[in-house]
């Protein structure tokens, strides 16, 4: 925990400093329903979900896309070889991975106090692997290397966003909403095996969705002052089955997120934070996927000892917002995550980084 401790401070530092040197034009104060709205620090980075409520009949689109990159190995918090990988028994280990994710969100406020969401998406995934060189004749046709895809819609939400606090300058909401098992867990592509390359069951990393309907509960608050506010956001993904189709179900996850905003001027913010992730391990067996082969283990990502995990991600973002004009209410954001520390469960993929941009309209 130490590590931990150091970056906390670190981030404190940074975030008093940057507040300071960004003194901003003033806009009046505070949270009260009108005067919050149009500033743009209104919005927390872009990549936090559920951040902010819509005055009554207030409705907004919005349309995110976010690639991350995940290059190297890792055992806890150290990064391992291929090599590594290939000393415990394994025959096959991913050596980076793409995520894409297209996100359409709708949001309409039937009330001051509630916010409605839904949030559909598109995922495209790609992982290259590395196959152990003595094997790779048996199982891969000779080659060392091979790489599996994937693509289509995920798991849709849908929920609500309580505002139960208002005062002053000071706010909180409280989210609730439903995952579909929308997303495909039956996504195939060709690995190796015993007979050679063949079309086989992905593991549960490479698929689109959880299989399970799950919950996902927030709480987030925001203080606001003239130029500059902070917020905080605690939430989780509460998996509601024991197990789906394919004899498995994903791990929990808790997550919190802190942020403060800074505005320029009148149309560009600045914000930095940190987000704390706890993934719990997967549970069950994943069906159709072998464990072993001619005495090996097979690819990490098969066992569940290989999954969940901690990290602790900076998070630096730009928020433009358009006060007046044809354009007025609209918003482009940008945001990038860069890992400060990864505990992870067993042998898995660390993350590099995730890059988030979005636009978003109110109306
Ligand atoms: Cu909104």
């Amino acid at each position: 925990m130490n590590t931990f401790t150091k970056h906390i401070l670190l981030f404190s530092t940074l975030t008093a400093a940057t507040s300071a040197t960004f003194a901003a034009p003033s806009f009046s104060c505070c949270a009260t329903d009108d005067s919050y709205q149009g500033r743009p620090d209104e919005h927390a980075p872009i990549s936090v979900m559920g951040d902010h409520t819509h005055a009554k009949s207030g409705w907004m689109m919005s349309y995110r896309t976010m690639h991350m990159d995940m290059g190297g190995m890792r055992y806890g918090t150290d990064r391992v070889s291929s090599g590594d990988v290939f000393a415990e028994s394994y025959s096959v280990t991913p050596e980076s991975m793409s995520m894409d994710m297209h996100m359409l969100g709708l949001m309409y406020a039937p009330t001051d106090k509630l916010t409605l969401m839904l949030m559909a998406n598109y995922i495209e995934t790609e992982m290259d692997h590395r196959v152990l060189p003595m094997s790779a004749g048996m199982i891969n046709n000779g080659s060392t290397k091979f790489t599996t895809e994937t693509s289509g819609i995920g798991d849709v939400k849908l929920g609500g966003l309580y505002r139960f606090y208002l005062k002053e300058n000071r706010k909180a909401h409280l989210g609730l909403s439903l995952s579909l098992p929308t997303g495909s867990i039956d996504e195939k592509d060709t690995t190796p095996g015993m007979g050679g390359p063949a079309n086989r069951q992905l593991p549960a990393p490479m698929q689109l969705g959880s299989g399970t309907y799950d919950l996902l509960p927030s709480l987030t608050y925001v203080q606001q002052f003239d130029n500059w506010s902070y917020g905080a956001q605690a939430n989780a993904i509460i998996r509601l089955e024991s197990e789906n189709d394919n004899g498995y179900r994903l791990g929990d996850v808790f997550g919190a997120t802190t942020w403060v905003g800074s505005n320029l001027n009148e149309w560009v913010g600045i914000n930095t934070g940190l987000n704390y992730t706890y993934t719990s391990k997967l549970k069950g067996s994943q069906d159709d996927i072998n464990k072993t082969m001619g005495g090996n283990k097979t690819v990490t990502t098969a066992y569940e000892s290989n999954t969940g995990g901690e990290r602790l991600d900076a998070i630096f973002g730009i928020n433009l917002y358009v006060p007046t004009g044809s354009l007025k209410g609209q918003r482009i954001a940008i945001d990038l995550r860069l890992p400060l520390w990864q505990d992870l469960n067993g042998y898995q993929l660390e993350t590099d980084y995730a890059l988030t941009l979005g636009w978003q309209m109110a109306f």
